[in-house]
């Protein structure tokens, strides 16, 4: 089929290509229709210079419902509809529009959620089921990296599995899909709440472009612990900072050519780092905050690049949920190691400082190629910078509890699973990604224990569809605090010394409700499109 077939393609290209020893792989012939147009970076060729804290930060639009979708949503397709009837219906429109990545660089062709980088942000709501319709509305015969061929995964929001975004359920330009977001506590327990979601192109073979080129977006979850509203007068509100002052911040860095134009390669396998750096889809942009608390969600969009984040004042902050899981409690730091696709909630305070104060946002992870960190950098990367400028009031708090953290359960089943490269491309368990092979069938109620590792010079995090899992006790006492609570993805480091994060995990996951089709794979899109992943399938 035509994916096994991309995917051999790529492996020849991979292997001819020198892909192993991480040099860009330079197309000189029109291997395929697509690929004719890829632009391929010349090695060590550098963005031209921009001018920092420039633009100020853009905040997504939040989005609205519409009243009803036409044609109807074919209700009997979800699992869980009839539990959970929809109240809220949204309308998605993907489609390709011109961004500014930075005032000094030239209009850029992008993909977006709305025809916006990255897309709008769903507050959505336990208790308030949605459904999403993504509709394709990308140029068929589109030009330059990515593919027009799309399909969504709201990354980490206990879907079924048709509506999970199943990688290999990709539609083309004029199609559209339906999603069912039954907001549906796993277990029925409330302490499964999740919280910082994104969505995100997961389509096989092209997840590191699609989401490069811009299909990206984020969804904050609410029920009434986490609610949304600092001043909530109920008595189970946690009131953290919220409204204006709960801010996605999400880090994707990119790469652009001479002339200024946003430049990909589909060819290099070990994957894709860029060196200028956008937060919410600009390039170091400065943001006015008020002397009060914010809560700062960060996500890292990838594709392939791993930060260090700190403020350059070196203040501490409250971390208070990893992968959208509120923690049991906040914990102080003053720095955190983010992988691709993880969610770190902080919140700071900036009323300890006087108005005029400016606080960059630094990241100190050295990383020259998508096989991962090779350490920290002396001077840091500026990502963004906070300027504060007034006074607010500020009626949130951060608790000194938060959400319980369940037991970790008892394992009755164990898997291992190694993650590897072959011939340049990525394995797991010695394979590569098969659509159509199931290499685990899991039985509904069970506990299982996987064990994750990785092998040789390459760092890989590691993310779970569906269910969430905890994470046994590794590292430091300092790692053991951060990866305490619930998580979707898993860092696996190098196994080098000083490895950013150890090159195994033992991980406990509850296979709860859900049934069907699901994946595992490396977040680094670009290991996961060529092609570690593994499908899981859940049965009754
Ligand atoms: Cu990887």
């Amino acid at each position: 089929m035509k994916d096994n077939f991309t995917r051999r393609h790529f492996l020849k290209l991979g292997m001819a290509g020198g892909a192993i020893a991480g040099a860009p792989y330079i197309l000189t012939s029109k291997k395929s229709a697509w690929l004719a147009d890829v632009l391929i970076p010349a090695a060590n060729a550098a963005s031209p210079p921009v001018t920092p804290f420039t633009v100020e930060m853009p905040l997504p639009l939040v989005k609205t419902t519409v009243s009803s979708l036409t044609p109807a949503p074919v209700t009997s397709s979800f699992q869980y509809y009839s539990q959970y009837p929809v109240k809220e219906y949204y309308d998605v429109d993907v489609k390709e529009f011109l961004h500014s990545f930075h005032p000094s660089l030239p209009l850029n062709k992008a993909w977006g959620y709305d025809g916006m980088l990255p897309g709008p942000l769903f507050k959505a709501r336990y208790g308030s089921p949605m459904i999403v319709r993504f509709r394709n509305n990308l140029p068929a015969t589109s030009t330059g990296f990515g593919d027009p061929k799309i399909v969504t995964h709201m990354h980490n929001a206990h879907s079924a599995s048709e509506s999970d975004g199943f990688t290999g359920d990709f539609y083309a330009p004029g199609m559209y899909k339906d999603h069912h977001y039954a907001h549906m506590l796993a277990g029925g327990d409330p302490n499964e709440a999740l919280g910082s979601l994104w969505y995100h192109d997961h389509r096989v073979d092209f997840t590191a472009a699609n989401t490069y080129k811009g299909l990206v977006g984020t969804c904050f979850l609410f029920d009434e612990v986490d609610s949304g509203d600092e001043t909530d007068t109920n008595t189970r509100a946690l009131r953290l900072p919220s409204g204006d002052y709960d801010l996605p911040l999400f880090l994707a860095d990119k790469q652009f050519d001479a002339n200024g134009a946003l430049i990909f390669s589909q060819t290099n396998l070990n994957g894709f780092v860029g060196d200028r750096f956008t937060v919410n889809g600009v390039i170091q942009p400065f943001f006015k905050v008020a002397r009060r608390k914010y809560r700062l969600r960060f996500y890292n969009g990838g594709p392939s690049r791993w930060y260090g984040v700190k403020f350059s004042n070196g203040m501490s902050f409250k971390l208070i949920a990893t992968d959208g899981n509120l923690l049991d409690k906040p914990t102080s730091l003053t720095r955190f190691v983010h992988a691709p696709s993880e969610r770190f909630d902080i919140v700071v305070d900036f009323s300890q400082f006087p108005i005029g104060t400016q606080i960059v946002l630094q990241n100190d992870i050295a990383q020259s190629d998508g096989r991962g960190p090779s350490g920290t950098l002396a001077t840091p990367i500026q990502l963004m910078r906070f300027d504060i400028d007034r006074d607010a009031a500020d009626p949130s708090q951060v608790p000194a509890t938060l959400r319980t953290l369940p037991p970790i359960p008892t394992p009755t089943v164990t898997r291992n699973w190694q993650f590897s490269n072959m011939g340049g491309a990525w394995t797991v368990n010695g394979r590569l990604f098969d659509l159509n092979r199931v290499d685990a069938v899991i039985k509904r109620g069970t506990v299982e224990q996987w064990n994750l590792s990785g092998m040789g010079m390459w760092s890989h995090p590691i993310h779970i569809h569906m269910e969430e899992f905890r994470v046994l006790a590794r590292g430091d006492a300092a790692r053991q605090a951060i990866e305490r609570g619930r998580k979707d993805t898993v860092q696996l480091g190098n196994g080098m010394m000083g490895a950013i994060a150890p090159s195994s995990a033992s991980v406990v996951i509850r296979f709860r409700d859900m049934l069907g089709k699901y994946m595992m794979h490396c977040h680094n899109t670009v290991h996961e499109d060529h092609a570690m992943m593994v499908r899981f399938d859940v049965i009754p």
